[in-house]
C-alpha cells in the first residue's frame, strides 16, 4: 500500500501536484450529512405523508423508526467515511418527550437539544431546514406563498423559529449553522397569477429573516427548484426568484441543488457565476436521472466537475456543501456511504488537478494541449491517493466498508419490523 502512495505521489508530483497537501486539505473541509436518508425524509413530527412534490420510491427494510435508531444509523455511517462532517436536521425531526407535541410554528431549541448531545459527541456542527412540507397547514400545495394570511402567518412563524433553533446550534457547537429555506409551493397546471405568490414568498421571507441573529453563526438560505410531482407547471421559489432575492438580501446566500435545473443545465458552471458575485454560496449536491429523482451520489462527471470549480476558484471556504439524496429502495446505510465517500473522492480528485498548468494552457489558447492532458489525468493513480486518504482518516479505502453494513443489517437493522 504505501508503495503504491509513494508511487502515485511522484507521478502527481511530476505534473506539479502535492498529494500530501491535497490529502491534509480535504481533512478539515465539513461536508453536511443529511438525516433523511435514515428514513425516508419522515421525521418525527408527523404520520402523514411525504409531501411538498417530493417522493422516495423503494421500500427496503430496516429503515430508522426513532431518534435513538437514527442516530445509531448515523454513527454507523460516519464511522465509514473519511473526513469533517457536519449534520443537516430538518425541522420535522424535532424530538419531543413522551405525550410532548407542539406545532412547527412553536418548535423551541429544547426540541432539538438531543441532536446538540449527538453533534456534541461527534464534535461537529450542525445545519438546519425549515420543514415546509408533509404537514396539513400547505392549504392547496402553499405555504410561505398562501393567499390565506393564515397559512402564510403559521409558516413565517415557522421560519423565525427555526432562526432561533439555528442561532442555538451555532452557540452550542461553535460552528455556523447554514439554514435553509426551501418551499414546494407551486401548481399542478396553468396558473392564473404567477406574480402574486412570488411577491408574498418574498414578503415572507422577509419577515422570517427579520428574526434577530447573528450573521457570522446562522447562514440563511433560498434554495430554488424547477419543479416538483404535482407541481409541473409553476413552482414560487424558481431560480430567478431564489438567485435575485439572495443578491439583494444582504447576508442571504444562494442554494443550488444540482437536481434542481433544467436536465441539460449544469450547476458546475453556475458555481463559478455566483461566486463571482457572492462572497458564500450554499449547495446541495445529489444526482438527478431524468428528473430530481434524488438518487445515490456518485463519482460521476458532474460532481467532479463540481468540485473542480469549488477547489480551482479557491473557495473551499466560501462553499457550505450538504448532501441531498434519499434512496429507499436499498439499504440506506450504504446509500449514505456512497454518497459521502462519492463526495470526498470529488474533492480529492478536484485537489489532485493541476489546475494553474491547465490555466495557463486555456489563457494561451492551447486548447488541443488542454483537452490531451486533461484526458490524461483520468487515468493517473488516484485510487492509490484515495487510499492514502481513507488510511489517514482510519477508514477503509477500498469497499470492504460493505462487511461493517451487512453486519449491521444482520445484527440491527433486520430487527426492525
Ligand atoms: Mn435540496
Amino acid at each position: 500500500m504505501s508503495n503504491r502512495y509513494e508511487s502515485a505521489k511522484e507521478m502527481y508530483a511530476a505534473i506539479g501536484v502535492d498529494t500530501d497537501a491535497a490529502i491534509k486539505k480535504l481533512k478539515d473541509i465539513p461536508v453536511s450529512l443529511h438525516c433523511w436518508q435514515g428514513d425516508d425524509v419522515t421525521g418525527f413530527d408527523h404520520d402523514g405523508p411525504l409531501t411538498g412534490g417530493i417522493q422516495t420510491t423503494g421500500n427496503y427494510p430496516g429503515k430508522a423508526r426513532t431518534p435513538d435508531e437514527l442516530m445509531a444509523d448515523m454513527d454507523k455511517v460516519m464511522s465509514l467515511c473519511p473526513g469533517t462532517k457536519k449534520l443537516n436536521v430538518h425541522a420535522c425531526y424535532a424530538i419531543f418527550e413522551p405525550g410532548e407535541f407542539v406545532d412547527r410554528d412553536k418548535l423551541e431549541p429544547k426540541h432539538f437539544a438531543k441532536w446538540v448531545e449527538f453533534a456534541k459527541k461527534n464534535n461537529v456542527g450542525i445545519d438546519f431546514n425549515p420543514t415546509f412540507f408533509s404537514h396539513p397547514n400547505m392549504k392547496d400545495g402553499l405555504t410561505l406563498s398562501s393567499p390565506d394570511e393564515d397559512v402564510r402567518k403559521f409558516w413565517v412563524e415557522h421560519g423565525k423559529a427555526c432562526v432561533r433553533i439555528s442561532q442555538y446550534f451555532a452557540e452550542e457547537t461553535g460552528m455556523p449553522c447554514v439554514m435553509n429555506i426551501w418551499i414546494g409551493d407551486g401548481f399542478k397546471d396553468v396558473p392564473a397569477d404567477r406574480m402574486g405568490p412570488r411577491m408574498r414568498y418574498k414578503q415572507s421571507v422577509e419577515e422570517i429573516l427579520s428574526e434577530p441573529y447573528d450573521r457570522n453563526l446562522v447562514k440563511p438560505c433560498v434554495e430554488s427548484k424547477v419543479f416538483g410531482i404535482g407541481v409541473e407547471s409553476y413552482t414560487a421559489g424558481s431560480a430567478e426568484f431564489s438567485l435575485t432575492f439572495a443578491a439583494t438580501h444582504e447576508g442571504c446566500l444562494p442554494l443550488m441543488d444540482n437536481g434542481h435545473y433544467h436536465p441539460t443545465e449544469v450547476v458546475s458552471d453556475k458555481i463559478p457565476a455566483l461566486l463571482t458575485f457572492f462572497p458564500e454560496i450554499a449547495l446541495h449536491i445529489t444526482r438527478p436521472i431524468r428528473w430530481d429523482s434524488d438518487h445515490v451520489l456518485l463519482f460521476d462527471d458532474e460532481p467532479r466537475e463540481m468540485a473542480k470549480e469549488i477547489v480551482r476558484c479557491d473557495a473551499l471556504d466560501r462553499v457550505y456543501m450538504a448532501l441531498d439524496y434519499f434512496d429507499a429502495s436499498i439499504n440506506r446505510i450504504s446509500a449514505w456511504t456512497v454518497g459521502f465517500r462519492s463526495w470526498q473522492k470529488a474533492m480529492l480528485n478536484a485537489l489532485c488537478t493541476p489546475h494553474d498548468k491547465l490555466k495557463k494552457m486555456q489563457d494561451d489558447g492551447d486548447f488541443t494541449e488542454l483537452m490531451v492532458v486533461q484526458e490524461g489525468l483520468k487515468t493517473m493513480p488516484f485510487g492509490d491517493v484515495w487510499a492514502k486518504y481513507c488510511e489517514t482518516c482510519g477508514v477503509a479505502g477500498d469497499e470492504s466498508w460493505f462487511e461493517d453494513v451487512k453486519k449491521y443489517e444482520a445484527d440491527v437493522l433486520s430487527k426492525r419490523a
